[in-house]
């Protein structure tokens, strides 16, 4: 009813302009005009140089002042390390949550309990200051976004993180014991028991060198199956496991649902086991990865895999369980479906019985039929076994169909109206087509269809749709997640900003319409999430005064007002400060040289938003101190001097006045 009502005000809102700007010059190209000097629309519009399907793009995007959006997108901050949250359909940056890279005004990576989390995820030791995040992954429940988490996956390191969307908050960085490179993360199965991540480049096992000669032998792909534990909101390491796969670049991968729950596929490309080498007069990676037609769905049964893990038949490797690809084979895990040319995309449609492969170089889409899997799978009907033994279903046997959409196709998302939707990379286009089945008999629609395409400024690689992975898509809106902007915005220099473009696909029967762009100044933001806003239950504040966000519950270092204290034992000077408008109690800390610093701090308030900073000079330390948190600082005082500490949020009138001397006596 409600979209009903949207509509039909945007239809009619359309029509008066249309009436109204039928003369109106195309505007699109180059810089639009100054605002104008009238106040109604017609003279605004004019001015600019807007078309009347730029107002009603314009009306179907501007968000009033104090107005919520819809839904939230959950986008990958790309090298960043970052997490995006975006409002849409307004396209508005709502927050940046710090994942695996320091952020500063969050004070991500500064307090103890931060930094711990930071560490977590440092590879065998070493530190490191960036994350290539690739595919975040909203928590599910029953195949639909429960909005309680979202993981997200750095591909450079193989790493994981779980983030509490009650504070928005990383709370967990795992990282993978057996590869240092991931693609296949994170997807989450559909009561999110698992979160699901899988190696790109075949390697030795993480620590161990190999020849790249023994690359058949000794070089190996996985897949880890990280559980997850809800109540405590963290991944259980000793309740994981994962699965030794042959050295083919795996590389994204998808959780079956209904029929198909309790399966998981993940595409391959390199199934030829090329190993590089140009410069000795091999064919580069780029020709000799491309040889074959056929590359390899990886088709997993997970309960049998999680029988096989329960009952102990797997190999400690750097300490992790894995099922080896002998015992893959001997219990019947994995199996093969021949899928054509350098596949990308594997996207389960929202029934959970077909499987949308796109191949990089192929200009079809391969639609195979679950159920004709499982049955051949049953039947042990095999067209042949890999080198390693894996049995490979004959494709005929388990093809629903293949769809021409044209070049490049890469990902795909659902919508409810019984629509796939499938970037086109080379063709810098978002193709529309139909999906066979029950769907498109309810919707009475001719399956396995191209319907329509839309344009897109370029080189299109993942796209969002509101909750189009799950399964009941809202569909409405598109957000293209394109590599290239070109000459879509103001010249930056040679380096340009990355470019979502929101598309309103919610008209079933007309055309798919390029609403809005929205730079993206840090990249590359891989894949993102839309989730139904409302779906969403954050806390306004803290729960209580001292809070401890590390572990969801009240902090033994809170601290109330009137009993804040300076305690020193030794070379060990512990404080316990609170803040709040305008003060942080005590306002003097003195300490000597060499004294080992433990600096808690609680913010008092309970109004919403009165957060507090709190930074040292010197000692890289700044904190944000949300109402009701306790956050803990811990540091040597290595320098003797007067360091002057102040609130870095303007949180009051007298916001400069809420500072301190930190004195260290040398
Ligand atoms: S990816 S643009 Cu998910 Cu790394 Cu396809
Ligand atoms: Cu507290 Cu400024």
């Amino acid at each position: 009813m409600f979209l009903f009502t949207v509509r039909f005000k945007l239809i009619a809102v359309g029509v008066i302009l249309l009436l109204l700007f039928a003369g109106c010059g195309n505007g699109n190209s180059g810089q639009s005009g100054s605002l104008g000097s009238g106040q109604d629309l017609e003279s605004v519009a004019k001015a600019r140089g807007l078309t009347p399907a730029d107002l009603v793009a314009a009306a179907k995007t501007y968000m009033p002042t104090g107005k919520y959006d819809e839904y939230l997108m959950f986008a990958s901050g790309g090298h960043s390390g970052q997490l995006l949250v975006i409002g849409v359909p307004s396209m508005r940056l709502l927050k940046v949550v710090g994942v695996y890279t320091p952020e500063p005004w969050q004070g991500w990576g500064f307090s103890k309990d931060t930094k711990k989390v930071l560490a977590e995820g440092n590879p065998r030791g070493q530190e490191l200051s960036w994350g290539d995040t690739h595919h975040p992954a909203l928590s599910e429940t029953g195949g639909n976004y429960d909005g309680e988490f979202v993981f997200i996956n750095d591909k450079a390191n193989a790493r994981v993180a779980v983030i509490d969307l009650k504070d928005f908050e990383t709370k967990q960085i795992v990282k993978n014991p057996l590869s240092y490179s991931d693609h296949g993360g994170t997807f989450v199965t559909p009561n999110t028991e698992y979160v699901i991540e899988g190696s790109q480049y075949a390697m030795p096992w993480s620590g161990q060198y190999a020849s790249i000669e023994k690359y058949k032998e000794k070089y190996r792909g996985m897949v880890t199956l990280w559980k997850f534990d809800r109540k405590k909101g963290r991944i259980i390491p000793e309740q994981s496991f994962a699965m030794e796969l042959p050295p083919y670049w795996q590389d994204l991968t998808d959780a079956g649902k209904l029929v198909s729950e309790g399966w998981i596929f993940i595409n391959s490309f390199n199934t030829e086991m090329s190993t590089g080498g140009v410069e000795d007069g091999n064919p580069p990676f780029e020709a000799g990865a491309s040889q074959r037609d056929m590359d390899y769905l990886h088709v997993i049964n997970l309960k049998k895999a999680e029988a096989a893990y329960k009952a102990g038949k797997t190999k400690k490797i750097n300490g992790f369980p894995v099922i080896t690809l002998a015992t893959t084979v001997k219990e019947k895990i994995l199996h093969f479906v021949p899928e054509p040319k350098s596949p990308h995309g594997v996207d389960v449609t929202p029934d959970g019985n077909f499987l949308v492969i796109s191949g990089k170089l192929d200009p079809h889409v391969t639609i195979f039929n679950f159920t004709k899997i499982k049955q051949a799978i049953e039947n042990e009907k095999f067209a042949g076994k890999d080198d390693y033994g894996i049995p490979i279903l004959g494709f005929d046997d388990v093809l629903e169909k293949q769809v021409e959409l044209g070049l490049g196709p890469l990902h795909t998302q659902f919508d409810p109206n019984g629509f796939a939707y499938t970037s086109l990379f080379l063709e810098s286009k978002v193709a529309r087509w139909t999906l066979g089945g029950p769907w498109a008999e309810k919707h009475k629609k001719q399956p396995w269809a191209l319907v329509d395409k839309v344009s897109i400024h370029y080189n299109v690689g993942h796209i969002a749709m509101a909750e189009g992975d799950n399964v009941e898509p809202d569909g409405k809106y598109l957000v293209s997640l394109n590599k290239w902007a070109i000459d879509r915005f103001s010249n930056v220099g040679p380096l340009l900003p990355q470019n979502f473009q929101l598309v309103d696909v919610s008209d079933p029967d007309g055309p798919m319409q390029l609403l809005y762009d929205m730079p993206i100044g840090i990249g590359e933001p891989h894949y993102a999430q839309i989730i139904k806003a409302d779906k969403i239950k954050a806390w306004d504040v803290y729960p209580e005064v001292g809070w401890d966000p590390a572990t969801q519950s009240k902090s033994k270092n809170a601290i109330q007002a009137g009993k804040e204290k300076i305690k020193r034992s030794g070379k060990k000077v512990e404080i316990w400060m609170s803040a709040v408008r305008s003060h942080y109690t005590p306002e003097r800390v003195q300490v000597k040289r060499g004294d080992k610093v433990i600096w808690h701090i609680t913010n008092i308030e309970r109004a919403k938003d009165a957060t507090h900073g709190f930074c040292i000079p010197h000692y890289n330390i700044n904190l944000s101190i949300e109402p009701g948190e306790t956050q803990t600082i811990e540091f040597v005082a290595k320098k003797a001097g007067v360091f002057p500490f102040y609130c870095t949020e303007f949180c009051s009138a007298l916001h400069l006045e809420m500072a301190g001397y930190f004195l260290v006596k040398p």
